[in-house]
């Protein structure tokens, strides 16, 4: 990914034409669109493929499944244009290894700790496990809970230089500048953005605001 901004936009509509318009109004300044099943199970893959055109796309499948069958996800996502597909660390090294081998060097992320209250209850004791997993099978980076910011903090102390997404900021409470300060290197933001009646100032505002840690 392009160090454009420290801000990914989390796009989590159901209709492509709002998708691209908002694709439209802020590719130019978002490091990346991630683009889940919301969008997709409503819009089918190629919606990939045309926001591609307008920013890097990461696909976020949260892929948790067997080798073979997350061979087989990632390389639908690639094949239509995603620069980077974030997978799930519960489901073992050698799933995730499998990600990685099938994204043929473009970006993993693995989720090491979610961003929800829920993601105390099973993610966080093994988060530990989740990142230096991330490390070792020679992931891109990790998912890191920019709710939780003291777990930025420690979660970079476990993954060095990998490159820790958060998200979190906005809706679920999280303070993007608090992310950014604790170790972050991009914050995810859906809602705040894709809902607001501007998105382009919301992003453009979130870009200055961590730019200066930046
Ligand atoms: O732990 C996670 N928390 C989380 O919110 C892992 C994620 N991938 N996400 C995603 O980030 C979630 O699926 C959504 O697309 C985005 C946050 O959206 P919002 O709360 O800013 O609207």
């Amino acid at each position: 990914m392009k160090q454009k901004s420290g801000l990914i936009l989390a796009l989590d509509v159901a209709e492509e034409q709002k998708a691209l318009q908002i694709s439209e109004s802020v590719g130019d300044i978002v490091a990346a669109i991630k683009v889940g099943y919301p969008l997709v199970l409503a819009c089918g893959l190629d919606v990939v493929t045309r926001i591609s055109k307008l920013s890097e796309v990461i696909c976020d499948f949260k892929v948790a499944d067997i080798p073979n069958v997350n061979r087989l996800i990632v390389e639908n996502a690639i094949r239509k244009g995603a620069s980077g597909i974030i997978c799930h660390g519960f489901v073992g090294r050698d799933s995730i290894a499998a990600c990685v081998k099938a994204a043929g060097g473009k970006d993993v992320f693995v989720v090491v700790e979610m961003s929800h209250p829920g993601g105390v209850e099973f993610y966080q004791p093994t988060t530990e496990r989740f990142a230096k997993l991330a490390v070792e099978v020679g992931a891109s980076g990790v998912i890191a809970p920019a709710t939780r910011p003291e777990r930025i903090k420690y979660i970079r102390g476990l993954v060095g230089e990998l490159k820790i997404l958060t998200p979190g900021v906005g809706a679920q409470g999280g303070s993007a500048q608090q992310a950014m300060e604790a170790g972050a290197d991009y914050v995810i933001v859906g809602r705040s953005i894709y809902q607001a009646d501007d998105p382009r100032s919301v992003a453009e505002n979130i870009t200055e605001e961590i730019g200066k840690d930046m």
